[in-house]
């Protein structure tokens, strides 16, 4: 009312949170917009966030919707290089350009060196690129997607080979009586979808926890037990527990002769991996990992809750998920009450997935780096279709092996911090002919671009929209436009449509109609883009039958396509097929490799490389390497951080706040030293991807190279060590520190 009077125009609306990422469809948000400007943000209370409990808060990252668009940063025009690669000369161009320039390179390389010389970078299958740009590699007809080998499939497809399917979540935390929190960052990685909130909940009520990760986090403070583990050691953890489960005899017996094959083997294998072998390698006391196998075997129903912190960025990835997962299943945890309870949930078909829809018939045959065996890359086995791994796709332009890729589209993705080894993918963004990347800011591999393209924030577009599925229905949600495109930036779906026109292949693209598109992915459920605007808080399109209740122990159908339909003990599922590089056979049975460079693993460089080092992903403050220009973040995460022990520090001659060097055999970066009890003298831990400068408050972006603060500088990416059955790299490294000046 006051505003009214002030003459004012206010608007209401409501549309998803650019927070966890764009196009993410977690936290439904109310926009308020003043006289065409986007001013304030609060949660929607009608939009299922929270899991359906509805409330107007938001994480601090949410609340910064109206900083994250007017960013000083933002991209505002088409832009083409106008120096040599890397040295940042760009000129503004119309759009018009730009798109010719890309569909002529994009035809002059398919002429020249065939279709699968152009690559796509999504490392984490940004939904753009699954959907439009998938459907633009595969009429295109290059199979070259290529995914991180380090965002969560990894572990995915070690779940669903041992066990038949990822566990997400129980039913009922409630009903759970233990859960494990296993490198999952529930504190960080999805603050107010819900999650959190009832394992707290959980807690109050009584329930367990125990909590395996390296450094003290909030959940860890509440658990029962912690077990701060080296990292890139949990595969020996695991091998370990599934030791004490079986000597010990504590499994159930009923489950494992019913419905687990090779269950003998796996005993003869782990025999050989008790506590004290564990102990050493992991760090943890052989008595604790002794107490944490028997309360995890004698507590039930108990889950399991795995994360980006096992099996997705360590070379024995793939083993580590099997590992974890034989132990669910052994203690009798697989589909019951408050378990690892399995939910069929509906695929909604995205146009452009299918392999057979469009692709050519020898698509996988012609990946550049697959990053799974090619057996596994079917549809029937993984419906989101082929990929070839990031790193190693970006080094065939160096090594030329099995052959070059030519032409590289980088939307959503920064390649010199998603991967590892910025300085050698940025060798290789300097050899490629051409790169085209669409970006909402500027950042460092833009220098490398030949044409950079501005895309607006999901605030400034109504191209998406979200399912979240509920015991009644389907809950439908559209992103609406809260401000117009700021200057000429676009949404990336217009983006794709538009080359896609250019290309000549308008007939497969709604002839670059997004509406009609979007109507032709709503049609399933009846309803129009159009309805959904008129529906700020989204539509329930119930279920047809009466929701029934939940049915357990369907092991039947849950394990039906692995061997003899059971859980995979000795997993004849992967074991003795060929591995990923076609080189040789993947193990039968989950193999401990522990970190490239480790306290046990290379005794001999712990004497000049002391502390073990590794990274989180997830942040309350900010999104993997980018919102550290957004004011209200970076003022409470101004500085690139290392987590320290103060009792390491002090031996260093460190102080609280210190700029610390820190080396390993790979590079060095620069960080400034927390002080941190909850963490262990020999282990330090930072983040990743500080480039951005924070213009508004005067902070500067930090060098994504040597002597910078990224952290990605410093791993290992020796290809010959990555998982042979998912291409996982690892996130952990030897190094030594020194105090040093900032600059
Ligand atoms: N706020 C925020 N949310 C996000 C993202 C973000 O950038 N910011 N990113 C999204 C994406 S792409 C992903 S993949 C998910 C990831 O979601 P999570 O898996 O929940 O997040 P991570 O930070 O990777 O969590 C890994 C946890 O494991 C711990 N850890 C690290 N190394 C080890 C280890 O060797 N062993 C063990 N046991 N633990 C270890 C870390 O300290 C951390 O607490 O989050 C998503 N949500
Ligand atoms: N050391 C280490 N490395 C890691 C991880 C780790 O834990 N440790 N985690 C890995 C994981 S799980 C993942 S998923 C990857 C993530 O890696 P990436 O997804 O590549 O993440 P960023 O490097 O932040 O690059 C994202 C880019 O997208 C831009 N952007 C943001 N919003 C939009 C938009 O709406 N449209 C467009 N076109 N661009 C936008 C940002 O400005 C930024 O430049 O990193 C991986 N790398
Ligand atoms: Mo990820």
């Amino acid at each position: 009312m006051e505003r009214a009077k002030q003459g004012l125009e206010q608007k209401i609306i409501p549309t998803f949170c650019h927070g966890c990422g764009s196009y993410k469809t977690n936290c439904g948000v109310l926009c308020y917009v003043e006289n065409g400007r986007f001013v304030r943000v609060e949660g929607n209370p009608h939009a299922f966030n929270n899991w359906g409990k509805g409330c107007t808060s938001l994480c601090a990252k949410g609340y910064t919707g109206p900083q994250y668009v007017y960013s000083s940063d933002r991209l505002k025009y088409p832009l083409k290089r106008a120096g040599e690669k890397g040295e940042g000369k760009f000129q503004r161009i119309s759009w018009d350009e730009a798109l010719d320039t890309i569909a002529n390179q994009l035809k002059e390389t398919k002429a020249k060196y065939g279709p699968e010389a152009y690559g796509v970078l999504s490392p984490e299958f940004s939904p753009v690129l699954n959907s439009l740009g998938r459907r633009l590699l595969n009429i295109y007809g290059s199979p070259n997607f290529l995914h991180s080998a380090i965002c969560f499939t990894p572990h995915e497809a070690a779940a669903r080979s041992t066990i038949g399917f990822l566990p997400m979540a129980p039913d009922d935390w409630l009903k759970t009586k233990l859960i494990v929190n296993w490198g999952s960052n529930a504190e960080n990685s999805g603050v107010n979808t819900g999650q959190l909130n009832a394992i707290i909940d959980a807690l109050s009520n009584g329930t367990k926890l125990i909590d395996i990760r390296p450094m003290l986090d909030p959940l860890g403070a509440k658990a029962d037990m912690w077990l701060p583990i080296r990292p890139g050691t949990d595969c020996a953890l695991a091998l370990a527990f599934l030791n004490v489960i079986i000597e010990e005899k504590l499994y159930d017996t009923s489950f494992v002769n019913d419905w687990c094959y090779g269950f003998d083997k796996l005993a003869e294998h782990v025999h050989k991996f008790p506590p004290e072998w564990a102990a050493e390698k992991t760090g943890i006391p052989s008595d604790r990992i002794k107490e944490a196998a028997n309360l995890i075997a004698n507590t039930k129903p108990a889950f399991i809750k795995t994360g980006n912190g096992i099996g997705d960025q360590t070379i024995d990835g793939s083993s580590t998920t099997s590992a974890i997962y034989l132990i669910a299943a052994i203690t009798g945890n697989i589909d019951i009450p408050g378990g690892h309870v399995f939910k069929s949930h509906t695929i909604f078909p995205m146009h452009g997935n299918n392999l057979e829809e469009m692709a050519p018939p020898n698509m996988l045959d012609k990946l550049v780096a697959p990053e799974s065996p090619k057996w596994y890359q079917t549809k029937d086995k993984w419906e989101t279709g082929p990929t070839s791994a990031y790193y190693k796709g970006l080094m065939s332009i160096l090594t030329g092996k099995p052959y070059p890729l030519r032409i590289l589209n980088s939307t959503n993705t920064n390649p010199l911090s998603a991967t590892r080894n910025p300085r050698k993918v940025a060798e290789a963004l300097k050899k490629v002919d051409f790169m085209f990347a669409a970006d909402t800011f500027w950042a460092p591999h833009l220098n490398f671009a030949d044409i950079v393209l501005p895309s607006c924030t999901v605030y400034e577009q109504s191209n998406y929209f979200g399912i979240k599925r509920t015991d009644e229905g389907s809950w439908v949600g559209i992103f609406n436009k809260v401000v117009e495109p700021l200057e000429e930036s676009r949404s990336d779906w217009q983006i794709y449509l538009d080359l896609a026109v250019k290309m000549g292949y308008g007939e497969y693209f709604w002839h670059g109609n997004a509406e009609t598109y979007l109507n032709e992915q709503l049609a399933g459920f009846g309803i129009t883009a159009e309805q959904l605007r008129q529906n700020p808080n989204g539509i329930l399109i119930k279920r047809k039958e009466p929701s029934s209740p939940p049915s357990y122990r369907k092991y039947s159908t849950i394990f039906k396509n692995l061997p003899y339909c059971k859980v995979q003990c000795y997993n004849e599922y992967l074991g003795g097929k060929e591995n990923n590089e076609g080189t040789g056979k993947l193990p039968y049975l989950p193999v401990y490799k522990g970190p490239p460079e480790g306290i046990v693993e290379t005794p001999e460089l712990v004497k000049e490389y002391p502390l073990i080092l590794s990274d989180v992903h997830a942040h309350r403050l900010s999104h993997h390497s980018f919102m550290h220009n957004v004011p209200y973040l970076r003022e409470l995460q101004p500085y690139p951080w290392i987590k320290i022990n103060p009792a390491t520090a002090k031996k260093y001659g460190i102080a609280n706040g210190d700029w610390v060097k820190v080396e390993s055999l790979y590079g060095w970066c620069k960080f400034k030293a927390e002080y941190f009890e909850g963490i262990s003298p020999e282990v330090l831990m930072t983040k990743r991807g500080w480039n951005q400068p924070c213009n508004e408050l005067g902070l500067p972006g930090y060098s994504i190279f040597n002597g910078g603060s990224e952290v990605n500088n410093l791993y290992n990416t020796d290809e010959k060590l990555f998982d042979k059955f998912f291409s996982q790299m690892a996130k952990q490294t030897l190094v030594k520190i020194c105090r040093c000046e900032k600059d």
